[in-house]
């Protein structure tokens, strides 16, 4: 009997050692929203989040987690985080640059080499100055996570070279920078919110569209799009963030919580994002999509056709932030 309660004791108080936090930590819900479906990167990360946010708060928060845009685009849900109505998200950073200009820098063609430069930037100095300029409008940028590089799905022909994309009408992300550069290379840019898109591809409303392989396949885009063509254009992050007015109420326990467990999913999810992508490609394959490498001489050509619109697009954004940026870059690459 005594050794019996000797080692319940023990074992209480190895539980209170493991989370320390627990006590004092006040029970919440976080209704959390991703814009892909359930089976997808964002689905299978945002559920990793709960998960470690459970076991960091001792049940205390609880994530709700609800992907295909049920909870709205990714528009309308940072809308609704900065208006207080919910508490976090994971999404696109393009559809922020009309709140801070600087998140165009993301958009940029051909910015990364690979995964491992975006990573270090993303995750350095800079890519946190940017996460912090989002709380004067009421947001709290907390990781990136991985969309990947993107690549072009389309009706009508496989993009070999930067003509082969004239005269196709291409969703493109919301906003400028997006625009300017496929307008600017002959592309019939549509601006489109992501939860539209499916449709909009299967009505025909536009020929093609532009995303990394593994949306293409958790989004079932291979359904209404027949040519993939590897043109690796842009490398997109996305951002996971919480509503300021939430991030308020909270006390430095659970803040501390919620980052440890935001960087855990940050991991977790590009570790996925990495192994799925060539499981991704077999796939489409499988499906029947016609897919195609584009040659080191005509992905020049399209750095080429892209430079004097990247000269006018850098320049809205500011001269000094891409100075500060080119600088990271060449730190990382050196
Ligand atoms: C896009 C993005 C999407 C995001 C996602 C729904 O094309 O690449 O991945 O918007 O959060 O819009």
């Amino acid at each position: 009997m005594k050794r019996t309660i000797i080692s319940l004791g023990v074992a209480a108080v190895a539980l209170m050692a493991a989370l320390p936090a627990a006590a004092e930590i006040k029970p919440r819900i976080i209704r959390f929203g991703y814009g892909l479906n359930e089976d997808s990167l964002q689905g299978r990360g945002a559920r990793h989040f709960a998960e470690e946010l459970a076991k960091a708060t001792g049940d205390k928060h609880k994530v709700r987690t609800f992907g295909a845009a049920t909870l709205g685009s990714d528009m309308q849900m940072q809308n609704a985080l900065a208006g207080g109505a919910q508490e976090m998200m994971v999404g696109s950073t393009a559809t922020l640059v009309g709140l801070v200009k600087e998140f165009g820098v993301w958009d940029l063609p051909f910015l990364f080499n690979n995964e491992k430069e975006a990573d270090a930037v993303l995750d350095g100095p800079f890519g946190q100055k940017l996460l912090d300029k989002l709380a004067e409008k009421d947001l709290i940028g907390l990781v990136y996570w991985e969309n990947g590089f993107r690549n072009m799905t389309n009706t009508k022909r496989p993009i070999n070279s930067v003509e082969d994309l004239k005269g196709i009408k291409l969703r493109v992300m919301q906003n400028p920078v997006f625009l300017d550069v496929f307008n600017g290379v002959g592309a019939n840019a549509v601006p489109l919110a992501f939860s539209e898109l499916f449709s909009a591809l299967e009505t025909k409303a536009v020929d093609g569209q532009e995303n990394p392989v593994t949306t293409i396949e958790s989004s079932k885009f291979y359904e209404v799009q027949k040519y993939l063509s590897l043109t690796k254009h842009v490398y997109s992050p996305w951002i996971m963030m919480a509503s300021k007015t939430f991030w308020d109420k909270l006390d430095a326990d659970e803040k501390a919580a919620i980052m440890k467990a935001a960087v855990s999913s940050r991991e977790f999810e590009r570790k996925d994002s990495r192994e799925s992508t060539e499981k991704s490609m077999v796939f489409l394959k499988s499906k029947g999509m016609q897919i195609n490498e584009v040659s080191a001489a005509e992905t020049d050509r399209m750095r080429a056709a892209v430079k004097p619109i990247l000269d006018k697009v850098k320049a809205d954004i500011g001269a000094a932030t891409i100075a500060e940026l080119d600088a990271e870059i060449a730190k990382v690459r050196k």
